[in-house]
């Protein structure tokens, strides 16, 4: 793995990924293809900028005819696929631009593999494809032969791109794996995502917008453990497979707030109960037994280290998500 091509990487994960990934493999050239959605920041990335083992391309990955041009002139050994309007509420608001970056987009990726014989494509795909489970049945997890089941316009359009991942494995042989993850947190996450979103609340005693009763269960990793997941299936992984990533840690959304509150000695009246959100689903919970087992991973940050961390680096990184609320950072 000489030469990858990490395409979202000025998004949340993808920016985490090529920093883990430069300190893992210093060795590894890497080319980041991402169009700055509103989701992408380059300065997540401008540290980098100078440097000769990294080169950022400002590229849509729909844009057939640029993504093909990049691969003809890169020769790269893997692909990894972090590009994706990723935020739940945007898709019920307005779906369109999921199904074409999230599907399509998969798709002009998926070909260029196909044509210039790239020898591993990686989909980082969801847990929300398996849709949710009770809160009654502690006992039931997703497996990576739970059947797709999905609840939002993001979800559904992440399902239809891993369908057509596994459909290019079947009929053209593409090199593709698939890791389904649970919740991220960690540095660099826009603050339209629970965490960073009521951090930034808080920090300026404004609402926290809970939805519902905030009974809902997610399954928190802390984007490292993700980040070295992938690398794992990327350099180790079985062709054709799918690979589950969490770390049993599922937490209400009120507990989750009601941590970020102590931490910032922040007072709990802060918390707002809101509409909830259309066809919100109630709790994710991963069972990440075949990459445990088949690749020896496993989750290294608890969750209080995680969050400590996490709602430190956005103390100390007020400039990153200030730029961000006032719109500079599109500039
Ligand atoms: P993000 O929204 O923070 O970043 C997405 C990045 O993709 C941005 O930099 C954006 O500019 C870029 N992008 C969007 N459309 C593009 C296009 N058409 N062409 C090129 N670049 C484009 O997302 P994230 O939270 O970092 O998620 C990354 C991936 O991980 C997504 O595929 C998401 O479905 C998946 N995932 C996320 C989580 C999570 O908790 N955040 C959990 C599991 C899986
Ligand atoms: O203001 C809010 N209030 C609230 O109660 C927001 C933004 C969220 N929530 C709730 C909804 C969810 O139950 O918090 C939970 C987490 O919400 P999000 O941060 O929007 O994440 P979620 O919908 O769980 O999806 C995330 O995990 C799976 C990522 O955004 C997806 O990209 C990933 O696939």
């Amino acid at each position: 793995m000489k030469n990858i091509l990490v395409t979202g990487g000025a998004g949340f994960i993808g920016g985490n990924f090529i920093y883990y990934s430069r300190k893992k493999h210093p060795e590894c050239r890497i080319v980041c293809m991402d169009c700055l959605t509103y989701a992408g920041n380059i300065k997540t990335l401008e540290p980098l900028m100078n440097s000769e083992s990294f080169r950022f391309v400002k590229v849509d990955i729909t844009d057939r005819e640029n993504v093909f041009k990049i691969f003809e002139e890169e020769n790269f050994d893997a692909v990894i696929n972090f590009a994706a309007e990723s935020h739940v509420d945007r898709s019920i608001k307005d779906p369109s631009v999921f199904l074409t970056t999230n599907i399509l987009g998969t798709q002009v990726l998926l070909d260029a593999v196909n044509q210039f014989g790239v020898k591993r494509f990686h989909q980082v795909s969801t847990d929300e494809v398996y849709g949710d489970l009770p809160l009654d049945r502690p006992d039931l997890f997703f497996t990576e032969t739970t059947p797709l089941h999905t609840s939002s316009p993001y979800s559904a359009s992440k399902a239809a791109a891993d369908l057509l991942c596994l459909a290019y494995h079947r009929t053209y042989k593409t090199p593709v794996t698939i890791s389904r993850c649970s919740n991220n947190y960690g540095p660099y996450q826009f603050p339209e995502k629970l965490i960073p979103l009521m951090f930034v609340n808080a920090s300026s005693d404004k609402p926290l917008p809970v939805y519902g009763k905030g009974a809902n269960v997610r399954d928190w990793l802390f984007v490292d453990d993700h980040c070295k997941a992938i690398d794992m299936i990327v350099r180790d992984g079985v062709v054709g497979e799918i690979y589950n990533i969490g770390g049993h840690n599922e937490k209400t959304n009120l507990e989750v707030v009601k941590t970020i509150l102590k931490t910032l000695s922040k007072d709990e009246s802060l918390i707002t109960y809101v509409n909830d959100r259309p066809g919100h689903d109630m709790r994710y919970a991963i069972d990440p037994q075949k990459i445990c087992d088949e690749l020896g991973w496993y989750p290294e940050t608890k969750f209080e280290d995680g969050i400590a961390y996490t709602l430190r680096w956005y103390k100390e990184n007020e400039p990153w998500w200030r730029a961000i609320l006032d719109g500079s950072y599109r500039k």
